[in-house]
C-alpha cells in the first residue's frame, strides 16, 4: 500500500461563519486522515481560504469594507471555530488565495497557459450580470439567473481572456473511464457538460452544418443558423435584425423553453448532393458555439425542426419509412445504419463535409471586471499589443499603479484591469498545498507527484462540474508541460450530501434554517457534534439535521467515559495483550466489532463506523464491570475498542489514554484465537468408531491419512486397502474397505 494519504476537503469560502456541511465535509477526512495513519500512512490534511472573488467583493460593498479587511476578518473567525471543532488540520500548511505569495503564482500558471497557447483573448457572446458587473460562465447561469445574486442573465459579445480547455475535450472525456474511484453523479455530471457527439458536417455551398443524422439529407427543406451565426448578424433587413436582436438578448434558458419561430435570411444555399436551392433561416432554437451553429432543418424527423416548420410553414419531406431510406435519389432502401456510412462517404467524396467530433463544453472565460480578484499579468501595449508579465516580475499586485513598463520596448503602458476567475485559483490550489511556503515556485514537482493523485477529496456535488473540470484541465495541462508526473488530479472523489435544516430545505442564511457550528461547541464537546452529523446516513447523502442530535451524543459520549475512566482508575495494571478474555464469545465479538470498524473506516462508511461505535460500547460493559481479575485482558480489549474509536473521537480517547496503554499509532491487532477443530465421527464401512478433530480445510486423502494416524482406526482398516471415502468436513469421514480376502 501507499505510504501516503492526502485527504482534501474543498477548501471554503471565507464569506462568513463556518456552518455545519463544513463540519460534514472535514468530518469526513478528518476521520479518513487519522484512520490512515493508524495504518502506518504519512497524511497531509491541509485547510485554507479560497479568498478572491465575488463573494467577499459583495459582501464587503454591502458592509462598507475593503474586501481584503473583511476577509480577513471572516478567516480569523472561521479558523478559530475550525480549530475549536478539532479537525486535525496541517495548519503548517494554511494558504489563502488573495495573498500576494500565493496569487503570484496563479499568475504564473496564467503565463504557462498563455505560453502553450490556452490563454487568448477570444471575441465572443457572454453571460453578464448587470448587478455583479461581470461576466459569468455558462456554469455561474442557473435557471438563467446570475449564480451570485439572482438577478437575470444578459448576454453581450465581448473580447475577454479566454482558456482553451476545448483543446483538451476529448482527453477530458476519454479519461473519465479511468475515475473508478469517483462518485458515479459526478462523473456523469462531467460527461454533460463535456457532451461529446459523434456526427457529420455537412456543408450547403459556404455554410456549414452539424447533424448526428446524415441519413436524412434528403429530407432538408432549410438550413436554420443560430442568432450567433455571422450569417445573422448585422442583416440589413429590419425584421432579421430585430429577431437576432431579441433572441440575444435573451440567456440560453429561456430561449430553449419558447416556443419555436424564425425568421427567413432570404438567400439560398446548394444543397450538396442534389444541388437544390435551400432557404437559410435564422431561429433561437439552434444554439451559437455548438457544432457549426447551423443546422440542417429537416422537420419530418426532428422535433425542434417540425416545430418550427409548423410555426412558420415550412414543407415537411419524410425520407423514412420503418427504418428504410425513401424519396433520397440512390439512396432508397437502404437501411438507416447503411445509409449514415454511405451518405457520409458520398459528402466525403464530393468535398462536401465528412464524419466529426462535437462537444458541448466550452471554452473557459476567465477575464472578470472586478477588482477582488488575481490581476491578469498582462500589460496593454499601444505599440506591442497584449505582452505577458515576465515571471522576474510577478506578482502583479493588486494595489499596482494602473500603468507600467511594457516589457516587450519599456515604454509606459496602461497594465490589465481584468482579474481572473476565482476558478483558476482553486484549479491549483491541491498542488500548492503539498509545497505552500516555497518563495521560488509554485510547488516542487516531486513533491506533488509524492502525494497525489489526491486519495481522498471530499466535496459537494454542485462542483462536479466546473470546478472538477478546471481542476482536472489545469492538471492535465501541467502535465504536458512537465510539472506533474500525474494526468488526473483526484483518485477518490466523494461527493457529500447536504445538510438540510429542520424545514427540510438547504441549510442557507436567506432561508434562516442555518446553525452555527460554535454555537453548538458552547454546548458539547467538538466529538459530539462530528458524532451527530456523521451518524445516520451515509456521507453521499444529504443529512436532514436534528437540532437535539449533539446533545444525544455528548450524553452516550459521557456516559460511556465514566465507565471507562472508573474501570481505568481502579485497575491500574497494563494492558495483557497476550491475555485473552476467558468467554471466547466475547473477546471474538469484541474484536469482530474492531474488524469491522476498520473496514467501515477504510470504505469511509462514518454512519457505519459511528453505529459500531455504539456496538463496542454494549460489548464492553460486561468487562468494566466486571472486576479485577481479569484485568490484563480487559485492558487489552478497551485498549483495541479506544484505537478504533480515535478516528472518529479523537479528543473523548485522548481525554481519558492512560500513559501506560503506550502511544496511539497503529490499528489494533485483532488475531482472534484460533477456532478449535471440530469434532468429526469417523466411520469404517459405515460404522461409527471414533469421534475425532479434523480440520475444515482437509481434502478426502488428508482426511483419511489423518485418521489412519490413530492405531484404534488402523486396527480397524486391518490393512485392506480403502475403496471409497465420504468426507463431509466438520461432521463425518467414512472409511469403505475392501472385503477381506
Ligand atoms: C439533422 C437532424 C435530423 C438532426 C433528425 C436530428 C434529427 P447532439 O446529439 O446534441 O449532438 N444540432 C446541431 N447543432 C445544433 C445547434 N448548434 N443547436 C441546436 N441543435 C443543433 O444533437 C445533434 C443534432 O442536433 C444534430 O442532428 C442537429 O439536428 C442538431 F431527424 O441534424 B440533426
Ligand atoms: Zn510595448
Amino acid at each position: 500500500m501507499d505510504d501516503r494519504f492526502y485527504a482534501l476537503g474543498m477548501f471554503p469560502y471565507p464569506s462568513g461563519t463556518p456552518h455545519l456541511g463544513h463540519v460534514r465535509v472535514y468530518g469526513i477526512t478528518s476521520t479518513a486522515t487519522r484512520h490512515a495513519r493508524l495504518h502506518g500512512r504519512r497524511t497531509l490534511h491541509p485547510i485554507g481560504w479560497d479568498a478572491f472573488g465575488l463573494p467577499a467583493e459583495n459582501a464587503a460593498r454591502a458592509h462598507g469594507l475593503d474586501p481584503a479587511r473583511w476577509t480577513a476578518q471572516n478567516i480569523a473567525q472561521m479558523r478559530t471555530t475550525f480549530q475549536r471543532m478539532e479537525l486535525g488540520f496541517d495548519w503548517d500548511h494554511e494558504l489563502n488565495t488573495s495573498e500576494p505569495a500565493y496569487y503570484r503564482w496563479t499568475q504564473w500558471l496564467f503565463g504557462q497557459l498563455w505560453r502553450a497557447g490556452l490563454a487568448v483573448e477570444a471575441d465572443g457572446w457572454v453571460n453578464h450580470c448587470d448587478h455583479c458587473e461581470t461576466v459569468l460562465a455558462d456554469e455561474q447561469c442557473s435557471g438563467g439567473a446570475c449564480w451570485r445574486c439572482g438577478t437575470a442573465v444578459a448576454r453581450r459579445r465581448q473580447r475577454q481572456w479566454t482558456l482553451k480547455i476545448t483543446d483538451y475535450a476529448q482527453r477530458l472525456w476519454q479519461d473519465l473511464e479511468r475515475l473508478e474511484g469517483w462518485d458515479r453523479r459526478a462523473v456523469a455530471t462531467q460527461r454533460h457538460w463535456i457532451g461529446r457527439s459523434e456526427g457529420t458536417v455537412v456543408h450547403f455551398g459556404p455554410l456549414q452544418t452539424f447533424t448526428t443524422r446524415p441519413e436524412t439529407l434528403f429530407g432538408v427543406v432549410a438550413v436554420v443558423v443560430a442568432p450567433e451565426h455571422p450569417w445573422a448578424e448585422d442583416h440589413d433587413d429590419p425584421a432579421v435584425a430585430a429577431y437576432v436582436r431579441d433572441a440575444l438578448a435573451t440567456d440560453a434558458v429561456q430561449r430553449a423553453q419558447r416556443s419555436p419561430s424564425g425568421v427567413p435570411l432570404g438567400r439560398t444555399v446548394p444543397h450538396p448532393l442534389t444541388g437544390e436551392a435551400v432557404p437559410v433561416w435564422v431561429a433561437d432554437y439552434v444554439i451559437g458555439g455548438y457544432g457549426t451553429s447551423a443546422v440542417m432543418c429537416v422537420p419530418a424527423h426532428d422535433e425542434r425542426d417540425g416545430r418550427l416548420a409548423a410555426a412558420v410553414g415550412l414543407p415537411i419531406r419524410s425520407v423514412i419509412e420503418s427504418d428504410t431510406l425513401i424519396d433520397s435519389g440512390p439512396f432508397d432502401g437502404l437501411s438507416c445504419a447503411e445509409a449514415r456510412v454511405r451518405i457520409t462517404e458520398a459528402l466525403q467524396q464530393a468535398d462536401q463535409g465528412g464524419p466529426t467530433t462535437s462537444f458541448t463544453l466550452r471554452d473557459w472565460s476567465v477575464g472578470r471586471q472586478r477588482r477582488w480578484g488575481c490581476p491578469i499579468p498582462v500589460v496593454r501595449c499601444p505599440s506591442c499589443g497584449p505582452v505577458l508579465v515576465p515571471d522576474a516580475q510577478l506578482p502583479v499586485l493588486l494595489d499596482d499603479p494602473p500603468s507600467r513598463a511594457c516589457p516587450s520596448c519599456g515604454a509606459q503602458a496602461p497594465r490589465e484591469t481584468d482579474t481572473l476567475d476565482t476558478f483558476v485559483c482553486s484549479a491549483w490550489y491541491a498542488f500548492r498545498f503539498t509545497d505552500p511556503r516555497a518563495a521560488d515556485r509554485p510547488f516542487d514537482p516531486a513533491q506533488a507527484s509524492a502525494w497525489m493523485p489526491i486519495d481522498l477529496y471530499v466535496g459537494g456535488l454542485d462542483h462536479a462540474a466546473q470546478h472538477m473540470l478546471y481542476f482536472r484541465f489545469v492538471t492535465k495541462v501541467l502535465h504536458d508541460l512537465g510539472h506533474l508526473s500525474f494526468d488526473e488530479p483526484v483518485q477518490r472523489f466523494v461527493c457529500n450530501g447536504m445538510v438540510l435544516g429542520s424545514d427540510g430545505r438547504k441549510m442557507s442564511k436567506s432561508r434562516n434554517n442555518g446553525v452555527d457550528p460554535a454555537q453548538i461547541l458552547d454546548r458539547v464537546p467538538p466529538d459530539a457534534l462530528k458524532l451527530a452529523i456523521l451518524a445516520d446516513n451515509p456521507i453521499d447523502r444529504d443529512l436532514a439535521w436534528d437540532p437535539d442530535r449533539p446533545e444525544a451524543k455528548a450524553a452516550f459520549l459521557a456516559r460511556l467515559a465514566t465507565r471507562i475512566d472508573a474501570f481505568l482508575a481502579t485497575n491500574p495494571g497494563p494492558p495483557q495483550g497476550a491475555d485473552a478474555w476467558p468467554d471466547p464469545r466475547v473477546h471474538d465479538q469484541i474484536l469482530g466489532i474492531v474488524d469491522r470498524m476498520d473496514q467501515a473506516l477504510t470504505g469511509y462508511a462514518l454512519n457505519v463506523a459511528t453505529a459500531l461505535l455504539h456496538e463496542a460500547a454494549r460489548a464492553i460493559r460486561p468487562l468494566l464491570d466486571a472486576g479485577p481479575q481479569d484485568a490484563g485482558a480487559a485492558h487489552a480489549l478497551l485498549r483495541a475498542v479506544l484505537i478504533a474509536a480515535w478516528p472518529l473521537v479523537p479528543g473523548w480517547v485522548e481525554a481519558r489514554w492512560p500513559e501506560r496503554y503506550g502511544a496511539i499509532d497503529h490499528w489494533p491487532e485483532t488475531t482472534r484465537r484460533p477456532e478449535p477443530e471440530p469434532l468429526c465421527t469417523v466411520q469404517v464401512d459405515g460404522r461409527s468408531v471414533a469421534r475425532l478433530r479434523l480440520g475444515l480445510g482437509l481434502d478426502e486423502a488428508e482426511a483419511a491419512e489423518a485418521a489412519m494416524a490413530v492405531p484404534t482406526i488402523a486396527a480397524r482398516v486391518a490393512s485392506r486397502p480403502l475403496v471409497r471415502t465420504v468426507w463431509i468436513p466438520g461432521r463425518i469421514l467414512n472409511l469403505v474397505c475392501a472385503a477381506p480376502s
